[in-house]
This record gives C-alpha cells, sequence and structure tokens, in this order.
C-alpha cells in the first residue's frame, strides 16, 4: 500500500484505472475513437471547429497527477500529455471565436452525451489539460480518446471525456446536469471536498463509496 498522506479528504488509493463513468452512461460506451473535431460555440462570435492539426500548434507537455474520482477512488501518477487548457484558450478559442467577455463559464460536451462545466477562471490554471495521449501512448477510448479533459484539482466528473464541443457562456444556464443535480458541484474542488451540492462533502463518500464496484463491473461488461 502507497502511502496515503498526500491523499484529499475521504480518498483511497486504487492500483487499477477503472474505465469509470456515470453508470447511465456505460451503455452508451463506444470503443471506436472519432477523428479529433471540436466545436467551439456558446456565446461567441465565431463557431469554430478545432482539429488534431490546429492543436498541434501548440506546445505539447507532460503532466503527471493524480486522478480523484468522487465516488472516493484515487489513481496516483497519472502521466498525461496533450495541451495546456490556457493556451488554447489564449492562442485558439480567444483570437479566432472571440468568447464574449463575459462568458465566464465552460461546457464541455461529449460524445456519449456526457458534459461538464466548469469556471473558466478555474481552467486557466496550469495543471489544466485537453490530454491526448496517457503513458505515452495514444489516448485510449477507455480513458477518453481522442482527447478529454484533465483537471486534477476537481473531482472527475468535470473531466470529460471524448470532448466533442467547447462551449463559453456568461452563467450556468445552458448547462443540463447529466445526473441528478445534487450531484454536480460548480466546482468540484478535491481539496475542500466539495463532492456535491446541499449535502457535506464527508456524508457523500458513504453514499458513493458503495457504488464503486457496481460501476466498476457494468462498465467492464460493455467495454468487453
Ligand atoms: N464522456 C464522459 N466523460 C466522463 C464520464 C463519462 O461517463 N462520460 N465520467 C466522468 C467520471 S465520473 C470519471 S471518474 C472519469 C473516469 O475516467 P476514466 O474512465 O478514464 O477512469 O471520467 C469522467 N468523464
Ligand atoms: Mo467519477
Amino acid at each position: 500500500m502507497i502511502s496515503t498522506n498526500d491523499l484529499p479528504p475521504g480518498q483511497y488509493v486504487t492500483d487499477d484505472f477503472p474505465l469509470f463513468g456515470l453508470s447511465q452512461y456505460a451503455s452508451r460506451y463506444n470503443s471506436e475513437i472519432k477523428p479529433l473535431n471540436i466545436k467551439i460555440a456558446g456565446d461567441v462570435e465565431n463557431i469554430l471547429s478545432v482539429t488534431a492539426e490546429d492543436l498541434a500548434k501548440l506546445p505539447h507537455i507532460h503532466q503527471t497527477s493524480d486522478f480523484h474520482c468522487v465516488t472516493t477512488w484515487t489513481k496516483q501518477n497519472l502521466s498525461w500529455s496533450g495541451y495546456r487548457f490556457r493556451d488554447f484558450y489564449e492562442m485558439i478559442a480567444r483570437p479566432h471565436s472571440h468568447p464574449d467577455e463575459n462568458a465566464t463559464f465552460v461546457i464541455f460536451r461529449s460524445h456519449d452525451g456526457f458534459r461538464s462545466i466548469l469556471p473558466l477562471s478555474d481552467l486557466l490554471k496550469d495543471d489544466v489539460i485537453l490530454a491526448d495521449m496517457l503513458a505515452g501512448e495514444m489516448l485510449p477510448a477507455l480513458h477518453g480518446g481522442p482527447l478529454r479533459l484533465i483537471a486534477p484539482a476537481h473531482y472527475g466528473y468535470k473531466s470529460a471525456k471524448h470532448i466533442k464541443a467547447i462551449e463559453f457562456w456568461p452563467d450556468e444556464s445552458k448547462f443540463e446536469a447529466p445526473a441528478l443535480r445534487f450531484m454536480n458541484h460548480p466546482r468540484a474542488r478535491v481539496a475542500l471536498e466539495e463532492r456535491g451540492l446541499w449535502i457535506p462533502g464527508w456524508i457523500l463518500r458513504y453514499v458513493y463509496r458503495p457504488l464503486v464496484n457496481l460501476t466498476v463491473r457494468k462498465f467492464k461488461r460493455v467495454s468487453k
């Protein structure tokens, strides 16, 4: 067992890095990776389509970080490569798409229908990346290929896999929570145990933990 000293509150270390998600999305899992094509939309002057070649103009960086699922499992030391969200915003989205200056919320939409939202200010942090590689290999479908968000300071449900659109909006009104509303904290910061809304994070540990094995099994069945 690895030392758990640096674990955020309520998390435990797992050696596996399971295919995971909201169990209602398991049946929508698709092992085929779509070509990378991301629509930039929302409150913007130009709707854009961003391809792998466009992203390749940005610095490609490596990052090792821990991944914290809200259901309390943590996979440590994952080695991602990709593009800083901040570079994507400053070198592609802002100059070419011109989001409104009040558009300070960002919605990620995924090919399986999943979506997540974070304030732009959280996404501009150094450690937030649009990952296209894991452990030196092309990002597999299992972990969100062709491109996923990695925001290590936030619970895993913010890190949308299989991204197909990135939208800039002035508020959260265009976001429909993919599950029950209490399961979506607007920021979901791991260090503050912001697991969900209204219910304290330390109580939600006990609500979510029993669901881990069921969910892992469900995803295993569809990914075979
Ligand atoms: N498209 C999509 N992205 C998603 C999810 C999902 O079901 N679909 N689940 C989220 C949750 S709850 C977690 S913990 C992580 C799981 O990532 P993994 O499958 O790479 O372990 O993806 C997040 N991003
Ligand atoms: Mo999760």
